[in-house]
């Protein structure tokens, strides 16, 4: 089997959810870890301009967005992992529905509360550490269609969400929703875990036992550390390899397999990632490019968040 290669930052709360999965599924992974803010040139090569972080590289394949690298990693490749599905059919609604909510309008409320003075830790106990991000995530959040709310809504939006969480695991269940868990458990335990990095906030969860003891259940699976690589061996392992072969298909109306295209997030991190269309259908983006330090990659994006034009 080629290794699982996450391109990654250990503060990056959606790389931790990632992480969890690894762990909880018992995957082995080599770990690349990248910089908190760009230049990212080994992981910007692969992506062909997509920025977001994490993503998952196996050979000269790209993978884009936790709720692809979720899907991919659930076994779909036959990858060995162990455990239960994190898409159970009977909840399947309910778990990406939460999920998805989780990973956007929770996080937006999630970096409110984690940019509180009060909430920060250690995060940017270097004043031009501070300066470098904040110029960076200006560059990042050009084009963005989002509204990060102000404190008091976010405040809100975060103790209900508890409040509910608590009473939905009030019979003792262990996950979400049963007795295994689901995509919406590594959804919601990474937004907790970035919410409760800066230890600022505490006493949040002092009033929520059901939702501590699951937390530290779901915690345990982010202690399972990859294997370090380095920008060159993963550079080296995607030009040795070949791309995977793709049944080409696309649903768009005029975008045809062959065409030129950009790719990019719809809401946020807009930077598009330019190539060949090889595939597009309700469930996938797949984009082929070259790159001299790759040779020829696959890039992969869900198509749920993600829009396809014909490069202009
Ligand atoms: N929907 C995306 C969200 C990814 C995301 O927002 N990642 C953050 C880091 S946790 C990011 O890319 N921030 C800007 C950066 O690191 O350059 C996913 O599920 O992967």
């Amino acid at each position: 089997m080629t290794e699982l290669i996450l391109h990654h930052y250990p503060e990056s709360p959606f790389s931790e959810k990632v992480r969890a999965i690894l762990g909880a599924k018992g995957l082995a992974w080599r770990s690349l870890q990248v910089s908190m803010v760009m230049p990212r040139p080994a992981t910007t090569a692969l992506t062909g301009g997509y920025r977001r972080i994490p993503v998952l590289q196996v050979g000269a394949d790209v993978y884009c967005d936790t709720a692809l690298l979720a899907a991919y990693l659930d076994g779909a490749a036959g990858l060995g992992g162990s455990g239960p599905t994190l898409f159970p059919a009977s909840n399947l609604l309910a778990a990406q529905t939460l999920a998805r909510w989780v990973d956007t309008e929770l996080f937006w409320a999630a970096v409110t509360l984690r940019f509180l003075p009060e909430n920060m830790g250690s995060f940017f106990a270097d004043p031009a550490a501070a300066q470098a991000f904040a110029e960076d995530r200006a560059n990042f959040a050009a084009g963005a269609q989002v509204r990060r709310p102000p404190v008091d809504e976010a405040q809100a939006r975060y103790a209900r969400f508890l409040a509910e969480m608590d009473t939905q695991l009030g019979d003792g269940r262990p996950y979400l929703f049963g007795a295994d868990w689901s995509i919406a458990d590594f959804a919601v335990y990474h937004m907790l875990w970035f919410i409760h990095a800066g230890g600022g906030m505490a006493d949040w969860l002092t009033r929520t036992l059901q939702v501590r003891a699951w937390m530290d259940r779901m915690r345990a699976f982010g202690q399972h550390p990859g294997e370090a690589i380095t920008a060159a061996d993963a550079l080296t392992i995607a030009s040795e390899a070949n791309p995977l072969t793709i049944e080409q298909m696309s649903d768009i109306p005029g975008i045809l397999p062959g065409t030129t295209v950009d790719v990019a997030p719809v809401d946020y991190g807009v930077m598009p990632s330019r190539g060949t269309l090889l595939r597009c259908d309700t469930q996938t983006i797949v984009i082929r490019r070259e790159h001299a330090l790759t040779g020829a990659v696959n890039v992969h994006f869900p198509r749920h968040g993600f829009g396809v034009a014909a490069s202009g």
